[in-house]
């Protein structure tokens, strides 16, 4: 697909010059170097899943845009045309057995040649496939029944294999485990249960590898989930060992959550492998990123920045994805509207006045405190972002020339009307 990368970003260039310049005036007056901002930026990479290229749905309907990808070649493919007009989401996510790599070679290959490698592997134990034996229905890593257990820690193995071949280093669990009435299950059981089955998934992991284990606090199940929040998942990726981590999902959380404590938490004690970034007004509505809760946003990178930097506990490298659903936009327009969130949220955290912040702390001075992330979260950091963009080769405006390249229509005409890309 042609994209017009450098006539645009040309046609861009001085309005863009202006706007960066003044900013790294301003930011220079509060003593923060612009470009070193843009070099954070430029390395921040997001992890886009295989099962969010198309258009998502509700349990009501769903409404095709056309152009989906309809195997795992064109879903590559859609993720390195956002690749190239952003040069931030240079990794791939696979959720098996929705995208199985049937040659493993040509397919990471294929990824390489779009600047692309493979992040975590999912595993899914929460539909049942035509082939398998025993039902998830009643659950899987927790389920009473043994055969079922060992049926589900057997794909979980099965889908780090398919992720040792793609150069994967990460394998992410969710399970939808849980009861839907009261009395259903006994929570010790199915929590020992879960335990046990994850400790013999963790002991198949290759020792480059992590285990991320992400928790949700309802649904499908809506009664009880057996790893319902991030004190559950860090209890099972302690008794897994080191290399098991807790995986947050912003939209996996009861609503008012303070999720920033969450981050700082984990990070504090070493355990935080991963993120699913999205937005929501009340449940998991997997909604684009920054479209409800941009100031949660900043907070959360806030923490990420600061955690990191004063790295207590060796927390190793975090693993970002986007774990959002397009129902009304185009999957990739959103997609790239999401990674703008991800990346403002974070170039605004990066402009925080830590020095006058810890001073204001130990002066009690609340006030203080709170105007300094204000006027970090008030910033307009855009310029920063398509400077690091320019400088990587990425679009000044991605949308705009996605738009203009006519992207979609090129590819309704390559893939037709009709196409539905698997998934959820
Ligand atoms: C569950 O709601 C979840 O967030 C998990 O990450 C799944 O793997 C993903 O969505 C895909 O549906
Ligand atoms: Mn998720």
């Amino acid at each position: 697909m042609h994209l017009d990368i450098d006539s645009h970003n040309a046609s861009g260039l001085s309005k863009h010059e202006k706007r960066f310049e003044f900013l790294v005036g301003q930011l220079n007056d509060a003593g923060i170097d612009a470009s070193a901002v843009v070099e954070r930026l430029s390395a921040f990479q997001v992890a886009i899943p295989s099962w969010a290229l198309g258009t998502g749905g509700t349990r009501f309907a769903r409404f095709p845009g056309g152009g989906e990808p309809r195997n795992l070649e064109e879903k590559i493919a859609d993720v390195g045309l956002i690749h190239a007009l952003t040069r931030t989401a240079g990794a791939i996510s696979l959720h098996i057995p929705w995208d199985i790599p049937e040659d493993a070679h040509a397919i990471r290959e294929l990824a390489a040649s779009h600047d692309l490698r493979f992040d975590a592997v999912n595993s899914n134990t929460f539909q049942d496939q035509s082939d398998q034996e025993h039902s998830y229905k009643f659950g899987s890593l927790c389920h009473m029944n043994a055969s079922v257990r060992q049926q589900a820690i057997e794909h979980n193995l099965a889908v780090i294999e398919y992720g040792k071949d793609l150069g994967s280093r990460s394998l992410t669990v969710w399970l939808a485990d849980g009861a839907g009435f009261p009395g259903q299950h006994n929570f010790r059981h199915a929590l020992f249960n879960t335990r046990d089955s994850l400790r013999q998934i963790y002991a198949g992991l290759p020792a480059d590898w992590r285990l991320f284990i992400e928790y949700k606090p309802y649904e499908p199940n809506f009664y009880a989930t057996v790893i319902q929040d991030w004190g559950t998942s860090h209890f099972l990726a302690q008794s897994c060992g080191e290399r098991a981590h807790c995986l947050v999902d912003l939209g996996h959380h009861l609503p008012n959550t303070n999720i920033e404590q969450i981050v700082a938490t984990l990070l504090a004690v070493g355990r935080l492998g991963g993120f699913h970034f999205n937005d929501s007004k009340f449940g998991d509505d997997d909604l684009t990123v920054g479209s409800i809760k941009p100031y949660q946003l900043f907070l959360i990178f806030h923490e990420l920045v600061w955690g990191m930097a004063n790295n207590l506990a060796d927390n190793p490298p975090i693993s970002y994805m986007i774990d959002a659903s397009h129902n009304l936009k185009d999957p990739l327009e959103d997609l790239m509207q999401s990674l703008e969130s991800i990346l403002e949220a974070y170039a605004r955290a990066l402009t925080i006045d830590h020095v006058a912040l810890d001073a204001a702390q130990m002066d009690n001075d609340v006030l203080a405190a709170e105007a300094i992330l204000q006027a970090a979260f008030r910033t307009d950091v855009r310029p920063l972002l398509r400077e690091s963009r320019l400088r990587t080769g990425g679009a000044l405006d991605p949308i705009g020339v996605y738009r203009d390249s006519t992207a979609r229509k090129q590819l309704i005409r390559e893939r037709g009307d009709k196409t539905i890309a698997t998934g959820l």
